[in-house]
């Protein structure tokens, strides 16, 4: 038995039980001031809007006792990880690896590289470390989602266009169905959040499915996973 969400271009099918809520980057780095997505010049008020609707998602993937993950972009200290090409782009105030506010930037172990409290994960959730922009890239994450069955994955986190779409590109390239929650995906640029959305659903869905998770939510109870 499967479960549906009305969904952009159509119907969202899953199984509950090989389904993965995956929650890209929603780290202090990246969601509150003095981490890395401020010194590159960003409003991180803009993404703080995913807070509240994730949290409700969260909440509901876990009372149904479905399997949820969550990412971390992030790198070792010694930034041995990190391609040049990568630590040397843009004008940032604060470059990977140096000292600011919430500790390195974008160094595993550091507070800003964790997970906002509002979103802290559970003893028993997975939490990759990525040094990438997709989930895939440099990570154990397939291996993961392999020994746990997964074959849908339900998206969310920041950015949409960077880390959510690598990830979304990635995952369709290896095989998996994706529905991206479009209230719980954020962008610090609001033309690039309706783009990125509408670059998923485009084609009868090239990349996968869009939907709020108001449509979500009222399938994910404890009830109707039961029954599905
Ligand atoms: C960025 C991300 N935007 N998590 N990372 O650098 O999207």
């Amino acid at each position: 038995m499967t479960l549906t969400v009305e969904a952009d271009p159509g119907p969202f099918t899953f199984d509950a039980a090989t389904t993965a809520l995956v929650i890209i980057d929603m780290q202090r780095d990246f969601c509150e001031p003095d981490g890395f997505g401020e010194t590159l010049g960003n409003d991180v008020s803009l993404l703080r809007t995913v807070i509240p609707p994730l949290q409700a998602v969260l909440t509901a993937f876990r009372e149904a006792g479905l399997t949820v993950i969550h990412t971390r972009e992030g790198h070792v200290p010694d930034l041995s990880d990190c391609p040049p090409a990568k630590l040397n782009r843009g004008e940032p105030s604060l470059r990977i690896g140096d000292p600011g506010p919430k500790g390195r930037i974008l160094v595993r172990g550091e507070y800003g590289h964790d997970i906002i409290d509002e979103l802290a994960p559970l003893p028993g959730e997975l939490v990759v470390d990525k040094p990438g922009k997709g989930s895939f890239h440099g990570t154990t994450f397939g291996t993961e989602l392999e020994a746990r069955g997964i074959t849908s994955l339900v998206v969310t986190g920041v950015t949409t266009e960077v880390c959510v779409h690598t990830t979304v590109r990635e995952a369709n390239d290896r095989g998996y169905e994706c529905l991206v929650l479009s209230d719980c995906t954020g962008s610090y640029f609001p033309e690039f959040q309706a783009a990125g959305l509408a670059m998923i659903a485009a084609q009868g869905g090239i990349f996968g499915w869009v939907a709020p998770s108001s449509a979500l939510l009222p399938v994910l109870t404890p009830a109707e996973v039961a029954a599905s």
